[in-house]
């Protein structure tokens, strides 16, 4: 993100396909409830260089689906878009560079560790997670601090259900949360670009918000690596960035945990990052955003739309120091 936006690099409108089956395949799933799940949960990781032409079905689908009322009615990116224009460091800077290095990340087996402040720390195993939970579709926006945004289906569990059974104690204010560390599966990490493990934290009722989900898929599929493949956040309300992608760790904490891109430039990237157009970057304004796949811009929204839901975290907080 201290890089500027290539426009190169967006995908041409040639690119851009619109999903025609997907409702209606989408349709036929959630009726058929129990799908059966075609392949083990994570394992399908792509070999690098094929990941550029992979399709929804060249990844396992995940059985019992349920449709979110949390889910906005705009319409989805395509999967295309959704998979080869990414921010994943681990894999490189460029916006495709995720979708070509990715495929190498090794995904199953993958335990992330849960501890800090609560009375059972323990494990979770993705694999796992998706078997034991209700999945639910959420299609939320996703608004990067780079003032694009794109519209992605993802098959989620929130949070909260996730994180209740390891009981945080009362001093608990916080979560933060690590991704994977090993330069050997993601050669971005011998570059300095940004202090490893990726590192991001939110405020305990964040974490526990309704709309705070962990992905474990999109377009009913398990996850591409390249969008953080087999466990990543999203929270909807804030930048991308807070979303932080293949986690391995999950902890509790008293203090603020540090965060990796408010560690790479404070005055750029605050620890709340909650979208806000009327609080601009210093090098650029977030009053509008592009969608991938549109001509022109269009305007940013408080929350990211989120506002009925969310503002009343904030209530008394100034959001131009707390950015
Ligand atoms: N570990 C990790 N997580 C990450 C990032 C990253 O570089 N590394 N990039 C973030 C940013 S800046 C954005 S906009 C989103 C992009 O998610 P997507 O590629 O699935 O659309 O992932 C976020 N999560
Ligand atoms: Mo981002």
């Amino acid at each position: 993100m201290l890089i500027r936006v290539r426009a190169a690099s967006d995908p041409r409108p040639s690119e851009i396909t619109p999903e025609p089956v997907y409702r209606d395949r989408r349709r036929f799933m959630m009726g058929a409830g129990a799908l059966a799940l075609t392949g083990a949960a994570g394992s399908v990781g792509l070999a690098p260089g094929r990941a550029l032409a992979a399709t929804a079905d060249d990844y396992a689908a995940l059985a019992g689906v349920v449709e979110s009322p949390l889910s906005t009615d705009e319409d989805p990116n395509s999967f295309r878009q959704i998979t080869t224009y990414n921010n994943f460091y681990e894999f490189g800077t460029g916006k495709e560079d995720p979708a070509r290095f990715a495929g190498r990340l090794e995904t199953s087996p993958w335990a992330i560790t849960v501890d800090g402040a609560c009375a059972k720390p323990g494990t979770l195993d993705a694999a796992a997670l998706i078997a034991d939970h209700r999945l639910e579709e959420r299609i939320y926006r996703l608004r990067c601090v780079e003032a694009w945004s794109m519209v992605i289906p993802w098959v989620g569990i929130p949070l909260a259900a996730v994180l209740t059974p390891f009981e945080p104690t009362g001093s608990a204010r916080y979560v933060a949360f690590e991704t994977l560390e090993d330069p050997t599966q993601m050669p971005g990490q011998r570059s300095r670009v940004l202090d490893w493990p990726y590192r991001e934290g939110l405020r305990l009722d964040e974490a526990m918000h309704p709309l705070t989900i962990l992905a474990v898929g999109l377009y009913g599929r398990v996850l591409p690596n390249q969008n953080g493949a087999p466990v990543r956040l999203v929270v909807p309300w804030k930048y991308g960035f807070k979303s932080i992608k293949s986690i391995v760790r999950i902890r509790f904490t008293e203090e603020q945990p540090p965060t990796s891109w408010n560690m790479a430039q404070p005055s750029e990237y605050g620890f709340y990052a909650n979208v806000n157009p009327t609080v601009d970057h210093p090098r650029w304004s977030q009053a509008r955003e592009r969608r991938i796949g549109e001509w022109g811009r269009r305007d940013t929204l408080m929350f990211n739309g989120y506002g009925e839901q969310v503002a009343s975290l904030y209530s008394g907080m100034d959001l131009t120091t707390h950015f």
